[in-house]
């Protein structure tokens, strides 16, 4: 008889024994669904190791299962390591969706299947109230808020979830293996909702390959800078990077620039902006911030710096945006409305009640290996809430003259420690500079 302990000894060992058995190379993983912009349809994104087919089954929820098939391809991805990984990324399109019905689904081919997971298709109506989480700077390490994200997300509390930049610190370490185990770990919020997504600095390795690779945003320029709408909004994603990683090619920042001026224009014909007012964009460095590393926070163009290349805070106030969402800095921090380094304050009262500048705010504080940043003891008088705990915000976009934005403390498991509503009857440039005009006149 084998004595109690040495049983223990041995089953503590099994682990241990299948260590040489290599995993299934045709196995899907890193599920991830992104919004490629055009009503009904939904991109199911994944990872193989070995060379498969590309297809989605699917089916309404309670409806019969995998009625559906999709189909699409896969590319290959060869990181630039040493070890030259190479992996295949599949992208399927789904279309003919039904606006706001529940899908169910799995990934794969016929050598290999994912779980089965659902979504629910975005509802195409202007008057839709699309509810977000939103927040940059998420690591494999340390991953604070991620528990939490994934149950609120699984609960169905979002439609959609953007993450501002800089992603698993960093996806081309350890021969990308830690991109892989980032995206694995991201799969039980990123395989329920669109996952949207724009570059930071911690994915500038070769280029932002594995940033390019890995993700599916809607347009032409592999994930770095693209426009979609949803209920009363319009989105704009951009890469603030272009500003910082000019090796890369400067030639990106005027493209970018210009591609941006385009898209605000379009935005802004009125009877674009008359269904979809809300213009809100996300890029990583923030314009602004207070935390003490203040040196990163000017360069994208505000009116009291030189930039290398045409800035975009006047763009941005010119357009009318609305609405600036930031990380890096891995704090919260939410502005009064601002520009040009001055507060413009709908009113002293209601600061956001028809700002005549746009809201800034900046949430990089989900958790990743280099912790919460410090604030600068003295912030500027734009500065009007700060925290240093670890969170993410929660936005909603609640019809065409109201937002809702909060923010949820992990720290203080799950508490909302401040919130705000941003109330505009009149969007756009001629009304940020009319109520200017008013003000300068009443000064006078
Ligand atoms: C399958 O993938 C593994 C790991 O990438 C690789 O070593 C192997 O050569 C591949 N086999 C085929 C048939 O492609
Ligand atoms: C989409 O949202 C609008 C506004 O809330 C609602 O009236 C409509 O019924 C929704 N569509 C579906 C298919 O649920
Ligand atoms: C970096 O990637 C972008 C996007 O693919 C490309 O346009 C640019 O030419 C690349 N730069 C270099 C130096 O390869
Ligand atoms: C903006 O509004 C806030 C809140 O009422 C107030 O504390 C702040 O002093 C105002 N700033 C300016 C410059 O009016
Ligand atoms: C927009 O939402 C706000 C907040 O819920 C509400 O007070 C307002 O009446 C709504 N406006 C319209 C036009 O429905
Ligand atoms: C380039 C390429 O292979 N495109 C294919 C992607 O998948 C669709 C759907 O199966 C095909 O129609 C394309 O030819
Ligand atoms: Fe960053």
């Amino acid at each position: 008889m084998v004595p109690v302990h040495a049983a223990w000894a041995f089953l503590g060992l099994a682990p241990l024994l299948v260590l040489g058995v290599p995993p299934i190379w045709t196995q899907p993983e890193q599920v991830h669904l992104s919004y490629p912009g055009v009503p009904g349809s939904m991109v199911v994104t994944w990872t193989t190791f070995n060379k498969t087919e590309s297809k989605v089954e699917y089916g309404l929820l309670g409806g019969q299962l995998f009625e559906m098939t999709a189909r699409g391809n896969a590319t290959l991805f060869v990181d630039s390591g040493e070890e030259k990984r190479g992996m295949y990324i599949h992208r399927v399109t789904l279309i003919d969706l039904k606006p706001a019905a529940t899908y169910v689904y799995h990934c794969g081919s016929d050598v290999g299947w994912s779980d089965v997971l659902s979504f629910t298709a975005l509802n195409d109506s202007t008057n839709f109230s699309p509810r977000f989480a939103l927040y940059g700077d998420l690591g494999n390490e340390n991953p604070q808020s991620l528990a939490r994200l994934q149950k609120e997300t699984q609960l169905g509390m979002y439609d959609a979830i953007l993450h501002i930049g800089d992603f698993a610190y960093d996806m081309d370490e350890d021969n990308a293996r830690i991109g892989d185990e980032f995206m694995r770990q991201i799969q039980s919020i990123a395989a329920y909702v669109p996952y949207m997504t724009c570059p930071g600095n911690h994915e500038a390795a070769y280029n932002f390959s594995n940033y390019r690779n890995r993700f599916s945003m809607p347009g032409q320029t592999e994930s770095l800078w693209y426009s979609w709408n949803v209920g009363s909004a319009h989105i704009i994603s951009f890469s603030t990077e272009v500003f910082f990683y000019i090796q890369y090619g400067l030639e990106l920042l005027f493209k970018q620039y210009e591609w941006l001026k385009k898209d605000l224009e379009e935005a802004n014909r009125p009877e674009n902006r008359a269904v979809r007012p809300w213009i809100i964009t996300m890029g990583h460095r923030p314009m602004y911030c207070s935390d003490d590393d203040q040196d990163d926070c000017t360069r994208l163009g505000r009116k009291d710096t030189k930039p290398p290349a045409p800035g975009l805070e006047d763009l941005f106030y010119r357009y009318g945006v609305d609405l600036e969402l930031w990380a890096h800095e891995h704090t919260y921090e939410r502005l009064w409305p601002v520009y040009g380094d001055k507060v413009y304050n709908g009113s002293k009262e209601q600061p956001y009640v028809n700002p005549k500048g746009p809201v800034h705010i900046i949430t990089g504080s989900a958790g990743c290996r280099e912790r919460t940043d410090r604030f600068n003891p003295n912030p500027k008088e734009w500065s009007a809430f700060r925290s240093t705990d670890y969170g993410y915000t929660r936005m909603q976009v609640v019809n065409k003259t109201h937002i809702y934005l909060e923010q949820v403390s992990d720290d203080q498991y799950g508490r909302v420690i401040d919130n705000i509503w941003v109330v505009k009857e009149k969007h756009g440039f001629s009304f940020f500079f009319f109520t200017l005009g008013i003000d300068l006149f009443l000064a006078v």
